[in-house]
């Protein structure tokens, strides 16, 4: 009863930043993402009737407490659908680094969701595969899929309509780039968990957000279908400041941005005046790391903002497939 799958991260353009039911993990918007090539994660799973308990290693070192419960509780999910009551030892790798800020929970819980599944006998196909990764961390869900990819929140209190949907596979549009920086090695102070809580509670900016962000969803689905990066662009950038809004306005705040961050902004809306066209997008999510959304052909002047900001490190990422399933 063992099995091994391969989730790729994906970085939203149109963000998920809180919940409607915490336990469910339903969001309180639709999202949108692209999955990517380059970072992934590998996760085998062993139900095994000898353990006594789950076990967790990630990235060869065993883990205890918080992480190790959270699994658990996921396992559980797996174990209810499927009748067996049997413990699991499960084991990620990253190909990137752990403490590069870069957040692993959506490709880490799409692997696990499909190696479990398939370990402990489970026949669900992509839709329900994404239903339950989603259960374990709501980016997730949208890691099933490859290319450009549509989280929809639906509308029932089960959650059953909430899953992701492939809009775009990742051959559709084969130019578009995210250069992503390493900024920051630091643990953050906020998880986005108790972070999009606190939003949801606390910040009055919040509601209008929620009225404007499926709108902005659907201009970005356009500007996708058009391929018109110059239109998108502009979305995916006001839409990062958007979260970091409603951030900044919880109460206590969530500031993840620093001055690196600040610089890069400006930045790259330089640049895209200079020229006279958006050419490249920054966008955010819960850290300081930047990732800059352009085409093939501005790699290598994003990479040169990025190290005129302070940014050493970067790791350039195509377009990327979705879930897939591999020998141990
Ligand atoms: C996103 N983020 O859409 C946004 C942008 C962070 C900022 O999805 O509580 O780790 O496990 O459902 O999936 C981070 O949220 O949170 C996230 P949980 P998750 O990518």
């Amino acid at each position: 009863m063992e099995a091994s799958a391969i989730a790729h991260s994906n970085i939203a353009l149109i963000k998920y930043w809180g919940k409607k039911n915490e336990e469910l993990i339903i969001p309180t918007n639709s999202s949108l993402s692209i999955t990517m090539d380059a970072i992934y994660t590998k996760a085998t799973v062993k139900f095994d009737k000898h353990l006594t308990k789950d076990e967790l290693y990630i990235n060869g070192k065993k883990e205890e407490g918080k992480s190790l419960e959270r699994l658990s509780k996921f396992l559980d999910i797996v174990r209810e659908m499927s009748g067996e009551k049997i413990f699991a030892s499960v084991k990620t790798e990253t190909n990137f680094p752990l403490g590069s800020g870069l957040a692993s929970s959506a490709s880490s819980y799409a692997a696990i969701a499909a190696a479990s599944a398939k370990a402990i006998g489970l026949n669900l196909d992509n839709r329900e595969l994404s239903i339950l990764a989603r259960r374990g961390s709501g980016s997730a869900c949208r890691s099933i899929f490859g290319g450009f990819v549509l989280w929809q929140k639906g509308t029932r209190d089960d959650g059953k309509d909430s899953f992701a949907v492939q809009l775009f596979d990742e051959k559709y549009w084969p130019e578009i780039r995210n250069v992503i920086g390493i900024s920051s090695t630091k643990e953050k102070r906020i998880s986005s968990r108790s972070g999009m809580a606190a939003t949801v509670k606390s910040s009055t900016l919040f509601e209008a957000r929620l009225k404007y962000v499926e709108e902005r969803l659907n201009s970005a689905i356009e500007a996708i279908k058009k391929k018109d990066f110059h239109v998108l662009a502009e979305i995916i950038m006001k839409e990062s400041n958007n979260m970091h809004a409603v951030m900044l306005d919880t109460w206590p705040p969530i500031i993840y941005l620093d001055d690196k961050a600040k610089e890069i902004i400006y930045s790259v809306i330089e640049y895209n005046e200079s020229l006279g066209e958006n050419v490249m997008a920054y966008t955010f999510d819960a850290g300081a790391n930047p990732h800059i959304y352009t085409t093939e052909e501005y790699v290598e002047e994003a990479k040169k903002i990025l190290n005129k900001c302070g940014i050493i490190q970067t790791i350039v990422c195509k377009p990327g497939p979705g879930i897939r399933y591999v020998e141990k």
